[in-house]
């Protein structure tokens, strides 16, 4: 097994150029760059930051969220320059928006982090979380059962539902449409098992190989969780003491997961058993210093990473950019 440790060059940055790859059987080349439309910078306000995406391997098409006023961006595989395809800034109550994730029908499903929180802590009436046609046509806007829900991320379920992570307890929604209507419930309490603490806690979420749990990310702790599918019962990942610390998004490919570490600027890969219960380290490597990725999905046999700009106070500076190759820089 092969085991690398790549260190962060200091003061090796550069600004990336927008290149293209060859020409693949079928049609013409793909970018390895793909630009986001982001809000005007007006001094020290406006600009944008952004976090998750989902992946349309169908339709060869990408959404990605913006967390500054939750405008969805829809970017095709082969077009460098992406559009926004959903409004924010109260867009069917939406003012913010981080995880997304794509069923096989095509509906498009977006956790509204802190959307339904306000300012002080309470309940603001606002959703949680919003479902949308292929075509953009809201399908549902939903708000999850009890307070302070922070949906950070979502997958599908064996089951064809969306599970949604809550960043702000150690809980899963399951997200449906049965008997003609839509609806969100608790799937999972891990209160208990998984000790809430400061920063962000529960966020990616992905299937097991043999699809009998989901694997999440712990991220201020750096530990991943599995949750049987039949019962939603819970129990630490067994990682073999790697450093995952800020874990935010995760990708499985096989038994191959990968894992976004958006603040350390590194992506994990570790080896992961088929029923989700161990992993073992097979890689960590730095990503350019001058990005902070927050999450990951694969298209048509590439990854995707959005650039998030979390890091640029007070406002993130363009270019707004998702990008296929965050080793290079
Ligand atoms: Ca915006
Ligand atoms: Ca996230």
């Amino acid at each position: 097994m092969k085991r690398t440790i790549c260190l962060v060059a200091a003061g090796l940055a550069v600004a990336p150029l927008v290149v293209t790859t060859p020409a693949h059987a079928g049609g013409g080349p793909r970018p390895s760059i793909y630009q986001l439309t982001g809000d005007p910078v007006v001094g020290a306000t406006g600009g944008s930051k952004f976090e998750g995406i989902g992946a349309d391997g169908r339709r060869g098409t990408f959404y990605v969220s913006e967390v500054t006023g939750g405008e969805i961006h829809r970017g095709m595989v082969r077009k460098a320059q992406t559009q926004e395809w959903l409004g924010g800034d109260g867009t069917d109550g939406r003012f913010t928006a981080r995880g997304i994730t794509v069923d096989k029908a095509g509906r498009v499903y977006i956790a509204g982090g802190p959307n339904g929180i306000a300012a002080d802590g309470t309940d603001n009436g606002r959703p949680d979380l919003w479902v949308y046609s292929p075509d953009g046509e809201l399908l549902a806007a939903l708000r999850a059962p009890g307070e302070n829900a922070f949906l950070n991320d979502v997958w599908i379920g064996p089951d064809g539902a969306a599970y949604f992570t809550n960043s702000n307890a150690p809980q899963i929604f399951r997200v449906a449409r049965e008997q003609g209507e839509w609806n969100v419930e608790l799937w999972a309490d891990a209160s208990g098992t998984i000790d809430q603490l400061a920063g962000f806690n529960l966020g990616g979420i992905v299937l097991s190989p043999d699809r009998s749990a989901f694997v999440v990310a712990q991220g201020n702790v750096g530990r991943l969780w599995r949750f049987d599918v039949e019962d939603g019962s819970v129990t630490e990942v067994d990682t073999g003491g790697a450093d995952l610390v800020g874990a935010d998004g995760l990708v499985r490919q096989g038994s191959r997961l990968t894992v976004v570490r958006n603040f350390q600027r590194m992506v994990a890969t570790l080896r992961l058993s088929a029923d989700g219960s161990s992993a073992r380290l097979v890689e960590q490597r730095a990503t350019d210093p001058s990005r902070v990725l927050t999450t990951a999905k694969v298209l048509r046999g590439r990854m995707f990473f959005v650039d998030s700009k979390f890091e640029e106070n007070p406002v993130g500076l363009p270019p707004y950019e998702v990008v296929t190759d965050p080793f290079t820089f």
